[in-house]
């Protein structure tokens, strides 16, 4: 965060605040000052409250346990009533968290108390049902409604094509299609940014998620950068997490491109992206139907109709949704 340009005095409501954060409060706490953490570094947190902001250092306490326990980008947090020091995080609802690639394997939390997830794809190379499956579980999991977001629809010769098969990943996926550097092409974009309103922006390097960031906001507020023009990737321009305010009132989080996206415990998300497939399965005549060429396979009868896609069937498998 830069501390630029944030009005010193704003309601709680406007960041994010909401009854079920106040009920957490105890009798013994009534000094404490709530605050919202709009950034992470190594070894402390920026945090936003009513009538100001700080960066804080994480004493410790913080790094015995695992990541999860650490004040995230996105958490509510008790402050002592000096501001100087970050008691405890308050329980969290739409927690975003991924495996860490390293050696252990430690889920990483992405974002906290988020509500909605721009999935951020473009309408070039990088389109990847795969990967936007994974992202839809990972959403679901965590009960945060999924938007998929496609980029560069101006650049495509047929930007319906990208928006008709990502219509096929997700029943009732809200998808838009936008040129993110074009403020006038994202009313359907903004319509989810509601005040209190907290949206993630999540998707591979170079897609736009920072171009959106300054588009809805009006403002320079995150640095872009080219793609590269052999394969359309990213170069990691944004390397860290953070929180921005709308002037019209919803909260953004920007984060670093993923290169890969590892789930942790999805079972839940990757069911729900594939209610399809499961809602097939129940209509096997076998309930231990594998859908290879079992007699009276429902989801081999949907592939022959036309109805289901082949490659989606083998996703799901990969993803270990399916039966062994
Ligand atoms: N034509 C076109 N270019 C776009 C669009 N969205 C983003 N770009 C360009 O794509 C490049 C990458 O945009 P960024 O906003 O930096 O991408 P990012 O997702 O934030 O990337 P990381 O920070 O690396 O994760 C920039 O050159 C943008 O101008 C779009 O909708 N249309
Ligand atoms: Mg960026
Ligand atoms: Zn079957």
């Amino acid at each position: 965060m830069t501390g630029t340009g944030r009005a010193p005095v704003r309601s709680l409501a406007a960041l994010g605040w909401r009854s079920e954060f106040a009920d957490q409060i105890l009798g013994s706490e009534r000094d404490c000052v709530p605050a919202r953490v709009f950034g992470v570094g190594a070894r402390s947190v920026t945090v936003v409250f009513a009538d100001g902001e700080a960066e804080l250092p994480l004493g410790g306490r913080w790094f015995q346990g695992d990541a999860l326990v650490r004040p995230t980008v996105g958490d509510w947090v008790l402050l002592s009533p000096d501001r100087g020091t970050v008691l405890r995080v308050l329980a969290r609802h739409g927690l975003l968290a991924r495996r860490a690639a390293g050696r252990n394997h430690e889920l990483q939390p992405i974002a906290a108390n988020v509500d909605v997830m721009f999935l951020v794809s473009s309408c070039n190379e990088e389109f990847n049902p795969a990967r936007i499956e994974r992202y839809l579980a990972l959403a679901l999991e965590a009960r945060v409604q999924p938007v998929l977001v496609l980029t560069k629809a101006d650049a495509a010769p047929d930007p319906g094509a990208y928006a008709r098969a990502a219509g096929a990943l997700l029943r009732d996926l809200p998808v838009l299609l936008v040129d993110a550097r074009d403020p006038a092409s994202l009313d359907g974009v903004r319509a989810w940014c509601r005040p209190g309103t907290t949206v993630a922006l999540l998707g591979s390097s170079g897609v736009g998620k920072s171009t959106l960031v300054n588009s809805l906001a009006g403002a320079e507020l995150q640095s872009t950068g080219p793609i590269r023009a052999a394969d359309a990737k990213g170069r990691h321009t944004t390397t860290r997490r953070s929180l921005h305010v709308l002037p019209d009132g919803g909260l953004l989080v920007d984060n670093p491109g993923m290169r890969e996206l590892m789930l942790g415990d999805s079972d839940a998300g990757l069911r729900a992206v594939f209610a399809d497939i499961e809602t097939l399965a129940g209509a096997c005549r076998f309930v231990d139907c594998r859908h290879l060429a079992e007699p009276g396979c429902a989801v081999q009868a949907a592939i022959a109709a036309g109805a289901l896609d082949p490659e989606r069937l083998a996703r799901y498998r990969k993803l270990g949704a399916g039966p062994a």
